[in-house]
């Protein structure tokens, strides 16, 4: 029985072909990297739009491609994003949410983001929510500032819009929000309501320290291209499925071990098995 989740965001919004050439863009190349990912540990996919170009997108119909893609190779739990890539609109951000995808992420603030801003107004994250119960979509709450975990916890308290216990992802690292000081984790753990599950996404060089610092704590891990391109220290990765193994090995020497997908629907109520409708 495992006890670890390891999410692999294999293509995210910005990280372009430029930047690692083994960026998947097209169904086939991110159906056949959500499945080397599986096999190297990973339970969750976390997905964003792209045309073949690499122009970030979250049409429908590329989320389709993917997830058909996906399930001709892999049962790997599917996450959309609904951040999409900066200065998008938040309707066309959510659109893809009407394929019932079992998991999609919902960013709990505005914050910098390099020198754009990733706008989430209370409104938006309202209307994403709505949206996501709609549809069955169990949320993946994104938080990049401590604010965000203030207001997802006052959206289930107060305000009634997100049902918890919900399961939260730590963005530590992007330029302008919070940085990736370990010490970090530690506050914003410390804040989590009984029975919330937690990951952390370490950017760029803060990949792996903060890994590292989340398997021994006992949270959940996020690593891929879209984070973080090195395997280490000027080496590019062939793939956010090298990194996903890395995470595996570091895992196996503090005694954790990676979940099945079935595990992992288990332990983040993901139970229902959904297909794409539409
Ligand atoms: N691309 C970022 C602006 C998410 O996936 O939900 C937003 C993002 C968060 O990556
Ligand atoms: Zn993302």
């Amino acid at each position: 029985m495992g006890d670890l989740i390891i999410t692999a965001a294999i293509n995210g919004a910005e990280v372009t072909r430029d930047d690692n050439p083994t960026l998947p863009l097209t169904p086939d190349e991110v159906g056949d990297e959500a499945r080397r990912c599986e096999d190297a540990g990973a339970s969750i996919v976390h997905l964003h739009g792209r045309h073949p170009d690499g122009t970030p997108t979250q049409d429908m119909d590329v989320f389709r491609a993917y997830f058909e893609a996906i399930r001709q190779r892999s049962f790997i739990i599917v996450q959309f994003s609904t951040g999409g890539a900066v200065g998008m609109d938040v309707e066309e951000r959510i659109e893809a949410l009407a394929l019932r995808p079992e998991m999609a992420t919902l960013t709990t603030g505005t914050c910098n983001f390099g020198d754009d801003v990733f706008e989430n107004t209370l409104p938006a994250i309202r209307l994403i929510a709505e949206r996501q119960r709609q549809f069955g979509v169990v949320p993946e709450i994104e938080v990049f500032e401590a604010g965000m975990l203030d207001t997802a916890i006052r959206l289930v308290e107060k305000e009634g819009v997100l049902k918890g216990p919900l399961h939260v992802d730590f963005v530590l690292g992007v330029p302008g929000a919070m940085s990736g000081d370990p010490a970090h984790l530690d506050y914003l753990v410390s804040r989590l309501p009984e029975g919330w599950t937690w990951c952390v996404a370490g950017v760029g060089r803060h990949e792996f320290p903060l890994a590292r610092k989340a398997l021994e704590m006992g949270g959940h891990v996020r690593v891929g291209l879209e984070d973080n391109i090195y395997l280490e220290k000027g080496v590019l990765a062939d793939g956010t499925h090298s990194l996903v193994a890395k995470v595996a090995a570091m895992a196996a020497e503090v005694g954790r071990t990676p979940m099945t997908v079935d595990e992992a629907r288990m332990a983040l109520r993901v139970g229902e098995v959904r297909f794409p409708v539409g």
